[in-house]
């Protein structure tokens, strides 16, 4: 299935019933036989927001007989996970230690950490005829996902579970996790890729971002704040999440607390104030990342006092104070390193990030530089409510 086709989300797009007119799904069939749910599955829909992978839920019959989503397929996107196996091999080692953690306290083995499964063959993604990875877990009943905070407590849950899981891999080994994408994070790399991308400018798009493009320019130095920490051994490398926004945690539909961390491709080591500063940049913001009406898009203060809050109220014990003073610039760097890939992205004619219409990296990129702009306005502040937590 290619992005793009006509499939909206919500439809179904494969079904062992009947043949959907208009839509290409051998692979995503073989991946449905390859983990061996054949006729056992009742159709399959699109599922979730992802910027990166095609992520499908499938559907079988529960107990009641009433067509339930029961796994999740994934196609890994290959262009931005070079090597599935290391990807795979990382999120077994990491879920499973996961569940260890949970089962010491006590939790919900079932929903609190997810739990991907191999194929009939015993791999751990499938490969279909065209070499694309394909990967499955099962679906967490009873879960919500949000694209925005709804309402405050649902940030502050997410800061209670993203602290939470920074304390449960504390000791995980950091060694035996590969670089499921080198330099991640690292914002002095990013912004050399940026200015290599407008030095080539290979779509002639320069001239419609001068202002997004000096905005970044100056702000050369920033990059290399945090960088500088960590290569002086002022901040430890810890194993980190390195996407921590609200859309990668489930809720439970039920209670409202946070369940379970989604999206774990890019779990390696790195710098707690990155996890911290990538909710924030996308949690304690007004509007959607997406948002056109820059009018409408603010750095909320509130929602960042919040999320510190939880934050804290979990990880100040493993947290050295070096690195509780580092958390507001996370913030505002992930939010201009983010800034920067988008408009890297626009500038290189959107090879990375999906989008769905022609300047949509372009108006990514302007929501991430309103909130850098009154992130460094209210600086002080952000760092006078880091010290009283
Ligand atoms: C991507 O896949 P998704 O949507 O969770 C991206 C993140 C960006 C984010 C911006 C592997 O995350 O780094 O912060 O989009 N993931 C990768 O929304 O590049
Ligand atoms: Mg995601």
């Amino acid at each position: 299935i290619e992005s793009g086709c006509k499939v909206e989300a919500g439809e179904v797009i494969f079904s062992t019933r009947r043949k959907i007119e208009g839509v290409d799904s051998r692979s995503l069939e073989d991946a449905v036989y390859a983990f061996g749910f054949g006729q056992q599955c009742s159709y399959v829909k699109p599922f979730g927001e992802g910027h990166i992978n095609e992520t499908y839920a499938v559907y079988m019959p529960g107990a009641d007989g009433k067509d339930t989503p029961l796994y999740v397929l994934q196609r890994i996107n290959i262009n931005v996970f070079k090597n599935p196996d290391q990807v795979m091999a990382n999120i077994f080692g990491v879920t499973e230690y996961l569940r260890s953690m949970i089962r010491e306290e006590g939790g919900d083995l079932d929903r609190e950490a997810l739990s991907y499964i191999k194929t009939k063959s015993g791999e751990s993604y499938f490969e279909d005829a065209d070499g694309q990875p394909w990967r499955c877990l099962h679906y967490v009943p009873d879960s919500v996902c949000y694209q925005m905070v709804e309402r405050p407590e649902q940030f502050y849950q997410s800061a209670l579970s993203f602290g939470h899981f920074l304390k449960q891999l504390g000791d995980y080994p950091a060694e035996s996790l590969y670089e499921t994408i080198p330099k991640f994070h690292d914002t002095v790399k990013r912004f050399r890729d940026f200015k290599d991308a407008l030095r080539k400018d290979v779509k002639n798009r320069a001239r419609l971002c001068r202002e997004e493009i000096e905005f970044v320019l100056a702000r050369e130095d920033d990059c290399g704040v945090l960088m500088k920490q960590l290569e002086e051994g002022i901040l430890p490398l810890r194993v980190t999440h390195n996407d921590t926004k609200l859309n990668n945690i489930l809720f439970d539909k039920n209670t409202g607390e946070g369940l379970c961390i989604i999206d774990l491709d890019t779990i390696m080591p790195g710098l707690a104030a990155n996890d911290f500063g990538d909710s924030i940049r996308f949690g304690a913001s007004t509007a959607e990342e997406d948002e056109k009406d820059l009018n409408k898009v603010h750095f909320d203060i509130e929602l960042y006092r919040i999320y510190v809050k939880g934050y804290l109220e979990m990880a100040k014990d493993v947290l050295t104070p070096a690195e509780n003073a580092s958390l507001p610039w996370g913030a505002r760097l992930m939010t201009l390193e983010c800034g920067m890939r988008f408009l890297a992205d626009f500038l290189q004619g959107d090879v990375y990030f999906k989008t769905t219409y022609p300047e949509h990296n372009l108006v990514r990129a302007r929501t991430q530089f309103r909130l850098v702009k009154e992130m460094e306005e209210q600086f002080d502040q952000m760092q006078e409510i880091v010290e009283t937590f």
